[in-house]
């Protein structure tokens, strides 16, 4: 056995994100992440596990952890480390840059239940659509994240089950909720649908609900509070 095949054999069972994702009332995923390009460091200094068990005991009902550390500060290991610690009980996703289908592999080696797949990055549907297979071979699920009407559609045709919908703006970090707004309204009701980035306060939680969204995946909102717990509670509703 190679190491890999070793580490998946040995992998913890599958969460079902899917699952956390569709029960009643919207969804809070919440971010774990040390720095953004947009936002410098975060001041908390929880380590990553002990955030993760903060999240899962005030409402959160599934983690998103930083795979890429050059830009999030994140790595692989933190990953293992959330998805393996006895107090965490929620699917765990990886949020990398992934490009190849070795990295889909690894998120389930460390523990990982789902996975953040980004049209932009993957392009070409016909890949799209094998890659999304292989997540659901190994029993995970991919968040397919789309930015704009003709990604989403390739969303669809590629067969994501879950379809997210980044509201910032790569290149200038801008956010417009309005513009998630109109793409949300044009992915048909098969799909389970995410609101992503930039939502700062219950309010657009809520929005997002009425929006028709089933889930919310925050980050900064979470990180920069005073009071992680207070706001938590808050976002999760
Ligand atoms: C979380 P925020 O603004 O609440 O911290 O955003 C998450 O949506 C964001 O980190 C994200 C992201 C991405 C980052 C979503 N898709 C793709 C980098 C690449």
């Amino acid at each position: 056995l190679t190491d890999l095949q070793g580490k998946l054999r040995d992998a913890r069972p599958v969460r079902d994100f899917y699952a956390a994702l569709q029960m009643p009332g919207i969804s809070l995923i919440a971010e774990i992440k040390k720095k953004s390009p947009s936002k410098g460091e975060f001041p908390n200094q929880i380590a990553a596990a002990e955030l993760a068990r903060i999240y899962s005991q005030n409402g959160a009902r599934a983690i998103s952890v930083l795979a890429d550390e050059k830009y999030f500060g994140g790595g692989a290991h933190v990953v293992e480390r959330v998805a393996n610690d006895p107090g965490v009980h929620l699917p765990v996703m990886y949020k990398e840059f992934i490009i190849d289908p070795y990295q889909i592999y690894e998120a389930r080696s460390v523990g990982a239940d789902a996975v953040l797949l980004i049209v932009r990055s993957i392009d070409d549907t016909g890949r799209l659509s094998e890659m999304i297979s292989t997540v659901h071979d190994l029993g995970m699920e991919a968040l397919v994240e789309c930015y704009t009407a003709e990604e989403a559609a390739k969303a669809v045709k590629a067969n994501a089950r879950i379809i997210g919908v980044n509201n910032r703006d790569l290149q200038t970090f801008e956010v417009d909720l309005k513009r998630s707004e109109e793409i949300r309204s044009v992915i048909p009701n098969t799909s389970l649908t995410v609101s992503e980035s930039g939502l700062s306060s219950p309010a657009d939680a809520l929005e997002a609900q009425h929006r028709g969204f089933d889930a919310i995946l925050v980050g900064e909102a979470l990180l920069k509070a005073e009071d992680i717990t207070r706001r938590i509670r808050e976002f999760a509703g």
